[in-house]
């Protein structure tokens, strides 16, 4: 984990959002702005390839056809204390901001809010015009894209039908707390009874989900949606790093017959493998939170994109 803004000053000693009882809480989004009559160009979204949340975004862009309008550029995997940094000069990892040159993502927080608070996150989605962070909210911007800014790009598919759109709401809500967030409450708890809480609540959405996607193959029925994105970003990580790095270790998400039925699915549909960097979440997620993982060795296996290219 790394520092965070009081005020516009950057506090780069390692902070840990905690309630009383050692739970992890997640700080709400900073900026909120709905884009409803969005311009081509005008919009930049910045990302980690390591992180779910951001993940979800590229995913939905690419689902919705938007790369030609709407611009994306990627931060360096390794997150130290100055928060997610730009290299351009790393031939394995390259990352540039092409809009600033910015050395770090907190200069864009800085330079929309010189009075800013909070931590420095990805996904940003940046306002050309207005020169400033227009959303910082994941779940705010795949809504964007699948609604109002669909005429500009060319969809594949509609992640986010009208007559569904409660029924996704429900589900994305109720995947959040034990799924999305749960891995990180399991990751980051800092006592064992907060811990074991995020592990059992974890696990008992993972058997609940993993029985209806054994009937149905996407969570609101037989097409995608943007709960499914919601969904796959984090199971994609779970083997991989979740498992060890998060000790979300009762079980991996291949055993699970209908979750890994439903990554299969998923990860088949048009572009999604190419959305996939696991040297970057592997890299990321090892190697950055060194206050889990002391000297940030990376360990091998399991190869789930070798595994999701069988059968
Ligand atoms: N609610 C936000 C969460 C974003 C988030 O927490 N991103 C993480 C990466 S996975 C981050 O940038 N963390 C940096 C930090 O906390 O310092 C969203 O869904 O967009």
């Amino acid at each position: 984990m790394s520092g965070r803004f009081v005020d516009g000053k950057w506090l780069s000693k390692e902070h840990w959002e905690a309630d009383q009882g050692g739970a992890f809480k997640r700080q709400e989004s900073r900026f909120r702005a709905w884009v409803s009559e969005p311009e081509a160009h005008r919009y930049h979204l910045y990302i980690s390839h390591a992180c779910p949340w951001a993940h979800r975004t590229l995913i939905v862009r690419r689902l919705m056809g938007l790369e030609a309008v709407v611009g994306c550029s990627t931060v360096h995997p390794l997150m130290g204390g100055d928060g997610w940094h730009f290299d351009g000069s790393d031939p394995h990892f390259p990352s540039a901001d092409p809009l600033y040159a910015s050395g770090h993502l907190k200069e864009l927080y800085l330079r929309s809010d010189d009075r800013v608070n909070g931590r420095v996150t990805v996904p940003v989605l940046w306002d050309r015009k207005k020169e400033c962070i227009a959303n910082n909210e994941s779940s705010d911007i795949i809504r964007m894209f699948s609604t109002d800014f669909r005429s500009l790009g060319r969809p594949l598919l509609d992640l986010y039908p009208e007559a569904l759109r409660s029924e996704i709401d429900l589900v994305m809500d109720g995947i959040y707390q034990p799924i999305n967030n749960g891995v990180y409450r399991c990751g980051f708890a800092q006592t064992f009874e907060a811990y074991t809480d995020a592990l059992e609540s974890l696990f008992s959405a993972l058997d609940h989900w993993d029985r209806i996607l054994k009937q149905q193959p996407f969570l609101c029925g037989s097409t995608p949606t943007l709960a499914d994105v919601a969904l796959f970003t984090t199971l994609i990580r779970f083997d991989a790093v979740y498992y060890v790095h998060f000790k979300t270790s009762k079980r991996h998400i291949y055993e699970f017959e209908g979750l890994w039925g439903f990554v299969k699915r998923f990860y088949r549909l048009p572009g999604i493998a190419e959305t996939l960097h696991m040297d970057h979440i592997k890299t990321h997620y090892f190697a950055s939170h060194r206050q889990l993982n002391p000297r940030g060795f990376v360990p091998p296996g399991p190869d789930v994109e070798a595994m999701l290219g069988l059968q």
